[in-house]
């Protein structure tokens, strides 16, 4: 057994490939009982056969073969988290995340080549009890793909693109890097570890592979709910949001496919301030919805490196949990909150008068021209 960093190191064998939530299940796991032990092992996961279809496939692995998906793919949806957990004793909870570089779209006839953990803006929401053991997997590939669908190209590409390696950063991990030393994949690798939620509350992750702005800013970052032992409130409704900004080559709303502008990045002058990874993808019916009287629970974290100054117009935050603090007292009756880069806040409020209530940032060009903007739609009961 290897010691890095104080982790102990030991192998797992890797099989499942389940959402981010509870799991009573440890099949295939050699699960060590300590769990402080950070458990990491690499492995090649392809096997021959789809290796031998991935070379014959390399032909159409140039950049302009990786498929344009068009239409609203690339954001996730408001309302795709996991459900409160319900349970008393501690648990091993395993996460399967998977790297996906691809271009889909930004608003319509804006194509973006998008970094992201599990083919979504953000990356799956991640939710634990206090004194959970979390076991992260992390696969640099979309697992179980071959051919022409394989958005994945050869070795010297990612490098020649910048993406050659991918790993995980996690603010609840209380361990060097967060995680990221022991989770660096390359190219078809897969590495898991094993920490302790031992301090609840509603963290960030994210990419921390070289350069590590460049991989944020395209779009890989998420949140990670630590629920206290306890519990949280009984809501009505809870919603997923993460602002990122995105520096592209053209102006905001220049068609055609946008290349990364590190002028811009290194310059902090986006074109695109966005909820969500796509302009309008939490509007119209991928709106937020509730009923009059509901108690409504945000999860809003900034997965980019601009904070946001987040409002919602119409609405006050009964209950503000800043800086991602849940168990700390709330603030009440907030107006609008700054959400540090790398932060995130939980905001639990109700709306007595139906109606479309508009999330912003407050720096209001970046709604109003720049796309931070969702709406909240919210009707009699
Ligand atoms: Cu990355």
């Amino acid at each position: 057994m290897n010691k890095i960093n104080g982790f102990m190191l030991t192998s797992l064998a890797l099989s499942c490939l389940t959402a981010c939530s509870d799991n009573n299940e440890s099949t295939n796991h050699k699960v060590t009982n300590n769990p402080n032990q950070l458990v990491e092992k690499t492995h090649a996961s392809m096997n021959h056969a789809e290796m031998a279809a991935h070379q014959e496939n390399s032909d159409a692995h140039s950049s302009s073969s990786i498929t344009n998906i068009t239409g609203d793919y690339i954001s996730r949806p408001a309302d795709d988290l996991p459900p409160p957990i319900n349970r008393h004793e501690p648990q091993l909870v395993k996460v399967d995340l998977y790297t996906e570089e691809l271009v889909a779209e930004m608003m319509p006839e804006v194509t973006y080549q998008y970094w992201t953990y599990n083919g979504k803006v953000p990356a799956p929401f991640i939710r634990a009890r206090e004194g959970d053991t979390v076991e992260i997997h992390l696969r640099h590939g979309k697992p179980n793909v071959t051919g022409s669908s394989h958005e994945t190209h050869e070795s010297a590409q990612h490098a020649k693109a910048g993406h050659s390696t991918h790993s995980i950063d996690l603010h609840a991990v209380v361990a060097p890097g967060g995680g990221a030393p022991l989770m660096q994949v390359k190219d078809g690798e897969e590495k898991s570890f094993q920490f302790k939620a031992s301090r609840p509350g509603i963290y960030v992750y994210h990419c921390a592979s070289p350069h590590i702005p460049t991989h944020i800013a395209n779009g890989m970052y998420g949140l990670i709910l630590v629920e206290p032992a306890a519990g949280l409130a009984k809501v009505d409704r809870e919603f997923y949001v993460m602002q990122g900004e995105f520096y592209t080559s053209g102006k905001f709303g220049a068609k055609g496919l946008q290349a990364l502008d590190k002028k811009k990045l290194l310059a902090e002058q986006p074109e695109y301030f966005l909820f969500n990874g796509r302009v309008n993808a939490l509007t119209g019916e991928k709106a937020l919805k509730a009923k009059v009287g509901e108690r409504i629970r945000l999860f809003v974290g900034v997965g980019g490196h601009i904070a946001s100054n987040f409002h919602i117009i119409g609405a006050v935050f009964d209950s503000l949990y800043a800086q991602g603090a849940i168990t700390n007292p709330p603030l009440k009756n907030v107006q609008t909150t700054v959400i540090a880069a790398g932060s995130a806040v939980m905001i639990e409020f109700s709306i007595d008068v139906p109606g479309k209530y508009l999330l912003v940032d407050h720096s209001l060009s970046r709604a109003i021209d720049k796309g931070a903007l969702a709406e909240l739609v919210v009707e009699d009961k």
